[in-house]
């Protein structure tokens, strides 16, 4: 690697400037979108407790004086079991293409490791960069079994295939955090910025809006229902007052699963609608109107020309 500090700069031609990609990789729920956003210190990647969240490539840009890390959450590695979750697997696989250091993240609240975490792993090992294991959630770990955790999920790396270090974080208290970032950093190479230094995603503005759309939803519905959830933003209109008006289309597979998100008087859907307006507001910066519809779209999950309708990017 080239990155040293120095007047002269190296590949980038910036003087002394770092930047470079990292890719979180992991099974579905560890916490990868809620690290990445604390890494970057902002709300760019949704979070909920239904696994199967993210469903595509997430860039999310940390701006440090001198340098620049661009991270990709990515969905959760799992068997697929419909088109949709192919593309999400491959969206994962292809993030650790010509990234500067691939992340495997392990929830160590939990005993493991588990045979997600293992079929992460083998993705992981198979990348050629240098390799970090992140064990999140430390705040779940009682203090007699860290030791332990971190030993067990360890043997996800075997000491011949490089792994470049093991770190244990909390996305949610912000513990190890600090110690992961400057690990982090002194592994990017001379390079430059890859986007400006008021951009944090590569998300567009009306991706985020539907994307917050679908987290109040995911927090509200159970079973296979948040699953079967998918948003658009299809209006996006600029008022005198300077209101903005966005229409946006909740999408379901079947009938029956429309009833369950628009709720009984239509309550359900009146709060994820609520929710999801000051979540856009605070993201924003100004007032906003939202107005969510709810469709049906048959078997989308497992129609390519319907993934492709919903913005879901291929593999
Ligand atoms: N206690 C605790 N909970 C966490 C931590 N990090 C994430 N969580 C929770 O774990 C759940 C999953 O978090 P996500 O960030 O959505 O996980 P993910 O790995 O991105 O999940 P997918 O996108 O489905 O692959 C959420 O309920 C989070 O609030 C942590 O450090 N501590
Ligand atoms: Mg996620």
């Amino acid at each position: 690697m080239s990155g040293e500090d120095g007047a002269e700069g190296g590949a980038g031609g910036e003087s002394g400037f770092r930047s470079g990609f990292v890719a979180l990789i992991g099974r579905p729920n560890v916490g990868k979108s809620s690290l990445c956003n604390r890494l970057v210190g902002d709300r760019v990647a949704i979070v909920s407790d239904k696994p199967q969240t993210t469903r595509w490539r997430i860039a999310a840009v940390l701006h440090r004086p001198g340098a620049q890390i661009v991270f990709l959450d990515t969905p959760g590695i799992h068997k697929p079991r419909h088109q949709l979750g192919r593309r999400m697997v491959a969206a994962a696989r292809h993030a650790l293409d010509g990234v500067e250091v691939a992340v495997l993240v392990v929830d160590a609240g939990v005993p493991g490791p588990g045979q997600g975490d293992r079929r992460a792993a083998l993705h992981v090992r198979a990348a050629t960069c240098p390799r970090l294991l992140v064990c999140n959630k430390a705040d779940l770990v009682p203090e007699a079994e860290r030791q332990a955790r971190l030993d067990a999920y360890g043997s996800l790396l075997p000491p011949e295939s490089g792994w470049d270090g093991t770190f244990l974080v909390s996305a949610l208290t912000g513990e190890g955090i600090a110690g992961l970032l400057d690990a982090l950093l002194s592994r990017m190479p001379a390079g430059p910025p890859y986007f400006p230094d008021d951009v944090a995603t590569d998300q567009p503005e009306r991706t985020l809006v539907a994307e917050l759309v679908r987290e109040q939803a995911l927090e509200r519905l159970r079973d296979e229902v948040p699953h079967a959830v998918a948003v658009t933003t299809d209006r996006w209109e600029v008022r005198e007052s300077g209101l903005i008006y966005i229409g946006a289309t909740l999408y379901v597979e079947h009938e029956s699963q429309k009833g369950i998100v628009i709720g009984r008087g239509g309550a359900m859907l009146r709060a994820i609608g609520e929710a999801a307006r000051h979540e856009v507001e605070r993201r924003l910066g100004t007032p906003v109107y939202l107005d969510v519809w709810v469709k049906v779209k048959t078997g989308w999950r497992d129609r390519p020309g319907s993934l492709e309708t919903l913005g879901i990017p291929g593999g």
